[in-house]
């Protein structure tokens, strides 16, 4: 069995998962090692390059996913593919220094660590040519992950080693979405994880293009609700709700030209905006809460439909239950919220399985 498996999350690599590979043969060397790339499907034609090195040097497998994408999945996925007592994770995109795998694996197994992070922010290390605005952008998200409780210099890091019975322990309590798989394994770890950061210089990226966008930066927020809400609801409800809160705004927005324009027909305005959020709320949730089985071609009216009927009713129980409560003499805005609220669950369940089938159901 070897010693330590990398493992590879690629999304159109084509140009560099080559270079990679070779650049391991002599990094790695005297270490027994094995390489996992986890390929999404990107029609680049990058699995196939990876199997034909596999046929070669039975240390390289590929696991390519199908309609799939998620770089923290990818990580996960792979690492459990692996029997190795200890993984290392790293891009595909020859930006993570392939030469300090050893010094990450060695930190490992001589200070019983969890994690050996590699360190672009701490003495000796470096972003290298990364464009300031990210690298700010980075450094903010490192100040916001401090929430999560560890004062480590780069939380954000995506090139660290693990050990294996570390990951198993807190496997189940992962986010398992987005981009951050080092701060998703840290915060699952609830404080009991021991680690050890080493720096590095950060290469810029020679091939193909980066893939951070809007909704990495949407999961990250909600990688850190998730965690800090004690993991109570599924990790795609935070999302859901962000999106309701956007439908809020566009509710009011629509009523008030509605019915400013409209000389005051309130009713007409009323059910215009209403219709206004539902649509917004449904393309929202279609592109971020569902980013990775999003609804395409002609089944996007279909989904629509049954999104405008769920979200119906949602509406109808939620003046049931606001109405109830009000007649209850609870205080209206107290009314008010708790039929919101219940709506609110009400929609993300059902739409979970009946607009977008069953991908609500909690990771466990
Ligand atoms: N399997 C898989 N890998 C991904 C996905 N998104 C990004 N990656 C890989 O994750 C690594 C980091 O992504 P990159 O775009 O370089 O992010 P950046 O370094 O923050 O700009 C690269 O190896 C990407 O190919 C995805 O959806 N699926
Ligand atoms: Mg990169």
């Amino acid at each position: 069995m070897p010693e330590l498996s990398v493992v590879v999350p690629a999304f159109a690599e084509r140009e560099s998962l080559p270079r990679l590979l070779t650049a391991l043969e002599p990094a790695l060397a005297g270490i027994d090692w094995e390489a996992i790339i986890v390929v999404d499907d990107a029609f680049d034609g990058s699995e196939d390059l990876v199997r034909e090195r596999a046929q070669r040097d039975r240390r390289v497998r590929c696991v390519h996913r199908v309609g799939r994408r998620g770089l923290a999945s990818a990580c996960i996925e792979g690492m459990l593919a692996s029997s190795a007592p200890y993984l290392a994770v790293m891009d595909a995109d020859l930006q993570h220094d392939e030469t300090l795998v050893p010094r990450l694996l060695d930190a490992a197994k001589r200070d019983d660590v969890d994690i050996v992070i590699a360190s672009r922010y701490m003495q000796g290390g470096s972003t290298g040519e990364l464009a300031a605005e990210r690298v700010r952008m980075s450094r903010l998200a490192a100040a916001l992950s401090r929430v999560l409780g560890h004062g480590l210099s780069d939380p954000m890091s995506g090139f660290f080693v693990v050990r294996r019975r570390f990951l198993e322990r807190v496997v189940r309590r992962l986010y398992g979405r987005g981009f951050k798989i080092l701060l998703d394994l840290i915060a699952a770890a609830r404080g009991e994880v021991r680690i050890a950061e080493l720096p590095y210089r950060m290469r810029s990226r020679q091939h193909g293009e980066s893939k951070l966008g809007a909704r990495v930066i949407a999961e990250f927020f909600m990688l850190i609700l998730y965690h800090l809400t004690g993991r109570l609801l599924p990790a795609r409800f935070f999302l859901f709700a962000a999106v309701g809160l956007t439908g809020v705004a566009v509710h009011l927005a629509v009523l008030w030209a509605s019915f400013r324009l409209s000389g005051g027909s309130f009713f007409g305005s009323q059910m215009l905006a209403t219709w206004a959020a539902m649509t917004s709320n449904f393309f929202l949730n279609n592109a971020f809460t569902y980013a990775d089985q999003r609804l395409r071609g002609a089944r996007i009216w279909r989904g629509l439909a049954s999104f405008y009927v769920a979200c119906g009713i949602g509406a109808f129980i939620n003046l049931a239950v606001a109405e109830w409560l009000y007649l209850q003499s609870f205080a209206y805005w107290l009314a008010g919220l708790a039929g919101a609220l219940i709506a609110s669950f009400w929609n993300f369940f059902t739409t979970a399985s009946f607009t977008w089938g069953g991908a609500a159901a909690p990771r466990r």
